[in-house]
């Protein structure tokens, strides 16, 4: 890692002073911390848009009582092993499930990864977090 420069930024008054209220109510502990955090948050959505390797967490909530729905989630997650850490599946309540698929591989096939899992018919809810390796972020 090389080493801290320093640079100075221009900002207009209300900027500031929105920026500051921001990264404060964010929970950053310093005016610092908070760019870098931006830095990093702009830097990690552009591996995804450049279609580099990409590491992300994908979130299921759905109902097992779908029979269907569960033969079909368990296919796709075959289909995309190659990009599939990991996946850890909890009970919520009596109806409802939670699966977490962690994925790593290249931002396409995560893609096309997600927008097959969206595609199952009783899915309630899908999100993606989208993160990084870490291979090539400072
Ligand atoms: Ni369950």
């Amino acid at each position: 890692m090389s080493g801290t420069e320093r640079f100075s930024v221009s900002l207009g008054g209300d900027l500031l002073r929105q920026f500051d209220h921001a990264w404060r109510a964010e929970g950053h502990p310093t005016r610092s911390e908070a760019v870098k955090a931006m830095i990093r948050q702009s830097l990690v959505r552009m591996e995804w848009q450049a279609g580099k390797e990409v590491a992300g967490a994908v979130v299921l909530v759905y109902d097992h009582h779908l029979k269907p729905l569960a033969g079909k989630l368990v296919a796709v997650q075959h289909e995309f092993e190659d990009v599939i850490v990991s996946t850890t599946h909890a009970h919520l309540d009596h109806d409802s499930c939670l699966e977490s698929i962690i994925v790593d591989g290249k931002a396409e096939t995560v893609a096309r990864l997600v927008k097959r899992l969206k595609s199952i018919k009783g899915i309630k809810h899908a999100s993606l977090m989208m993160t990084t390796t870490g291979k090539e972020m400072g």
